[in-house]
């Protein structure tokens, strides 16, 4: 099923049929966390319109800031070619995904949906560089799940870990971020190596590894960092929570004001002081105890006990305690907002506590 709401022109192009077609950024899983955070920045920024894809109808807040909203599955080819004949994507930011533990009740369809679907996109861009003679700049969100350490040793062993390390995942969300990297990678320098009419560069690739994101507005579901933002909000709801990782479990995290200023500045970042296609992007590296910590100070009477379900501890035992962003900062000038303090008492208290009242 397709929604189309009535377009602002930014820009226009002509298609080959003869008709006007606009410029736009496409925003696809758009009604995900991230999305309704990036696309109230993109309306802000303007410039161009915003086409939202989602598999499923968008709340009547994102789509208020969107030109058109598209509702379907990211693989349907049908969609995808009713949405090229009236827009030209000159941006994409692809943050469609099933995150870590979700994926790891249905690996097949992680794949399909995070590799195939990552293709299918990465190929949509390809093509409209081509007929446009124009490269087409693409954002994809990796994780820290792209790194996997065996043990708890080695994780502790390892401390904070820079881009090129320890890059062997133990989850399908996981090996699918590392595979949407390479794939992304292989786009912008070498598609189509051997053919003699090939563009070279129509994608310009570029990605960050976010650490755990907790946002005031929304709740996540389907990933494994979710302990940090559940326990925040369970307190701010007077639920009490069972954590499902041990207290001294300790992966880096970010809010996500934090997370949508760094897409737009590393997509907004001359193309000639990026490095790297990937990059670490780190805020502070609380252990779940610290999380409780600040929650019971800041919502006595919370309650919050350890239910550590061992198969999730797992996975955020192969996640690294933290990743070195020194790359981010030198290149396109990253810098966190916050640490855990003034996470908590600048952002998520007032508009949480706001959010229940
Ligand atoms: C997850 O937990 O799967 C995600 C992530 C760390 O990418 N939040």
């Amino acid at each position: 099923m397709t929604t189309a709401m009535s377009p602002t022109p930014s820009a226009t192009s002509r298609h080959t049929s003869g008709r006007q077609r606009t410029t736009a950024a496409l925003v696809t899983g758009a009604g995900g966390e991230m999305g309704h955070g990036l696309i109230q920045t993109l309306a802000a920024e303007g410039g161009r319109a915003i086409v939202a894809l989602d598999i499923r109808e968008l709340s009547s807040e994102i789509r208020s800031s969107c030109d058109a909203a598209f509702a379907g599955d990211i693989c349907d080819e049908g969609l995808l070619s009713r949405l090229l004949a009236q827009y030209e994507i000159s941006e994409i930011y692809h943050l469609a995904a099933l995150l870590s533990t979700r994926g790891e009740f249905v690996p097949e369809t992680a794949h399909q949906v995070n590799v195939v679907g990552t293709l299918n996109m990465l190929k949509l861009a390809a093509e409209e560089a081509r007929t446009h003679g124009r490269t087409v700049r693409f954002f994809f969100p990796s994780s820290i799940a792209a790194y996997g350490m065996a043990t708890l040793a080695q994780k502790r062993a390892a401390g904070r870990v820079a881009e090129n390390q320890c890059l062997e995942p133990i989850t399908m969300y996981g090996c699918s971020k590392l595979a949407g990297e390479h794939l992304g990678r292989y786009y912008e320098r070498h598609y189509r190596l051997l053919a003699k009419d090939r563009m070279e560069k129509p994608i310009d690739f570029r990605s960050i590894r976010f650490p755990g994101i907790i946002s005031a507005d929304t709740v996540p579901s389907g990933g494994t960092s979710d302990y940090g933002p559940e326990m925040i909000h369970a307190a701010a709801q007077g639920r009490p929570y069972g954590c499902f990782v041990r207290a001294d479990s300790r992966i880096p995290f970010m809010t996500m004001p934090e997370a949508v200023t760094a897409i737009v500045g590393v997509m907004r970042a001359e193309k000639s002081v990026l490095q790297r296609q990937v990059y670490n992007i780190s805020s502070f590296a609380p252990s779940a105890q610290d999380f409780a910590s600040l929650v019971l100070r800041e919502f006595p009477g919370a309650i919050v006990t350890w239910e550590v379900d061992e198969k999730r501890q797992a996975i955020i035992d192969s996640w690294p305690e933290d990743i070195d962003d020194a790359a981010a900062r030198a290149d396109w000038g990253w810098k966190p907002q916050h640490d855990l303090a003034s996470a908590f008492s600048g952002y998520l208290l007032p508009r949480i506590r706001a959010r229940y009242e």
